[in-house]
This record gives C-alpha cells, structure tokens and sequence, in this order.
C-alpha cells in the first residue's frame, strides 16, 4: 500500500503514528503542499487534493485520516487496535477523534496559518479557534489527570488524532499551564510511532522557520 502525505501535515501525521504503532510496512509519496505542481499532480489522484491517502494493494483509495485508520484495523486485525472491539469503548475513541479534529487540529492550524501568513488575519476565526481550543484543552487536561492517554489507559485512534496539533500549539496557543496536559504531551514524544514521525519533520519545520525568520 502506499500512502500519499505531507510530513509537516497533522492529518498526514496522525496516519503516519497509527501506521509505525501497527509496525505495517508502506511505499510513500511526498505531496508538497508547498507546491502548486505538486498539488496539481495529486489533484489526479483525489480531487479534494487534500492529505492523507491511502492506496491499497487492490481496491478503492482512502481519504481522511480516520476512514484510513479504521482501514487499517479492519484490515490488519493482527496488529494493534487503535478502536477498541468494546462497543462502549469503541465509541468513546471515536468521539475523542472527532472532538479532537474539528476542536484541537483545526483551529490550532487555522492559528498558525493565521501566523505564518498562511492566511489572512481574521480576529474572529482567531477568537472561535481560541475558544474551542480553551474549552478542548480543559477537557484534556481533567481526563489526563488520572490515565496516560485520552481515552483510558491504552494507545488509541483518539490519541494519533490529538497529539500532532500539539506540536503546533506550543507556537500559537501554549498549554504549559495544564501540567497533566504537558506531562502527556512529554509522554508522546517518548512514544517510538511519533518519535519516529517527529525525526522527519521536525527538522523539515526548523529549516523552514529559520527560512522565514531570515526573510523578515
Ligand atoms: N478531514 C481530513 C483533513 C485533511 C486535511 O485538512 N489535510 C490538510 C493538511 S493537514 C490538507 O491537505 N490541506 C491542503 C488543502 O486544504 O488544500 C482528514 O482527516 O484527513
């Protein structure tokens, strides 16, 4: 299978943590987003253009880091399950995923594009995404108080879905006042899935962050 991503995306790298967790091996291919080419290009392959996708050995392509994660459960059921068989379980990993990506992933990116001049300065979509981050963040921390990960004490999908955006949050919204929220977020960086995701783009981060900072 291969999957189509963008190293410094939080969509591509919650995929990217839920494929090292499984151990599954998968061919790549770098969408750069940075590119109009490139995106034209990928445009043939899913025409929403957006990243991640997975491309099976034999069947449709997936969009949508969650629909792709499920897959991979489905799929590989030798692996590690990142939604627990436990229907009451299973449900509580898949709210968790939506709370954070609609609630944690985008309004950190709408932040931080906000910031880079990715997009316009609009003080009402910084103040919505402050809001929703603010009240996210109080849930994290309350959860994290007394379990490692987000949903109880085991690794889940809800975990691939809010650990990426906080690499961000620390420019543009930081959480170093929520200890139990920082002590996770410690916890993920020792977590071996997204050590190795952080190896590729963090660097690829600091070189570009240097770039702008010289430019300024
Ligand atoms: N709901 C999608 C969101 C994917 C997404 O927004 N990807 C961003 C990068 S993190 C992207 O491809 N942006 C390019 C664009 O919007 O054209 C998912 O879960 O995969």
């Amino acid at each position: 299978m291969k999957l189509y991503y963008f190293p410094l995306s939080t969509y591509s790298q919650k995929t990217l943590i839920a494929l090292h967790e499984k151990g599954l091996a998968f061919d790549t291919e770098i969408v750069n987003l940075a590119s109009a080419e490139s995106r034209a290009a990928y445009e043939q392959v899913y025409p929403i253009g957006k990243v991640p996708y997975l491309k099976p050995e034999t069947g449709f392509g997936l969009p949508e880091s969650t629909a792709i994660i499920e897959y991979l459960d489905e799929t590989f059921p030798d692996t590690p399950r990142l939604v627990p068989l436990d229907r009451e379980a299973a449900r509580q990993v898949r709210f968790s995923d939506r709370m954070c990506d609609l609630y944690v992933d985008n309004p950190v990116v709408e932040l931080l594009f906000q910031k880079i001049g990715f997009r316009p300065v609009n003080e009402d979509d910084a103040a919505r995404a402050r809001k929703y981050l603010s009240a996210a963040f109080a849930n994290m921390e309350q959860r994290l108080s007394n379990q490692d990960w987000l949903t109880g004490n085991a690794f889940t999908m809800a975990d691939c879905a809010a650990i990426p955006p906080l690499f961000y949050a620390q420019f543009v919204f930081p959480f170093n006042d929520r200890p139990a929220l920082s002590r996770y977020w410690q916890r993920a960086q020792q977590r071996p899935s997204y050590a190795k995701v952080m190896s590729e783009f963090v660097p690829i981060w600091e070189q570009r962050m240097a770039g702008a900072r010289s430019d300024s």
